[in-house]
């Protein structure tokens, strides 16, 4: 009667573990890799760390806003005279953003002012920037979802 018990439960716990690594291999079909939604990023090429920050307390979708690019060398040290290109779009619905932002204003201390950044959808959107500067010319790109 006792071995019965324990066949019984050695059966659950396998019928268990076998339920957890079919869901956890579903997951790991399904699962997307993770979104980097960091305001803070390092250049593609390493050349700088590029920062974002919005202007306005709460981006809305729809209205249009201002940002602060903060770009340092890898090191640390602010850049200045940098040239700054913006692209960007919702990579998923194969769109461009719908304005064009400029780097309007050096604001000091490797911090420029980006500004006619609008969204105009709810979703996963794209900001790029080219950034050129002595030490050279370098991408980063940053995840927004609104
Ligand atoms: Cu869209």
């Amino acid at each position: 009667m006792k071995s019965g018990w324990l066949y019984a439960l050695a059966v659950a716990v396998l019928v268990l573990v076998a339920y957890g690594a079919h869901v956890a291999t579903l997951d790991a079909r399904s699962a997307k890799p993770e979104l980097d939604l960091a305001r803070s990023q390092t250049t593609s090429g390493g050349l700088y760390v590029a920062a974002i920050e919005p202007e306005v307390a709460d981006v809305k979708q729809g209205v249009l806003h201002s940002w602060v690019l903060t770009v340092k060398t890898a090191d640390g040290q602010p850049v200045d005279d940098a040239r700054v290109a913006i692209d960007g779009g919702m990579p998923e619905h194969n769109h461009g953003l719908p304005t064009s932002p400029r780097m309007t204003e050096y604001l000091g201390n490797g911090r420029y002012r980006i500004e006619g950044v609008k969204f105009s959808m709810s979703g996963r959107w794209e900001l790029r920037f080219d950034i050129s500067a002595a030490p050279g010319s370098d991408s980063v790109t940053f995840n927004l979802v609104l």
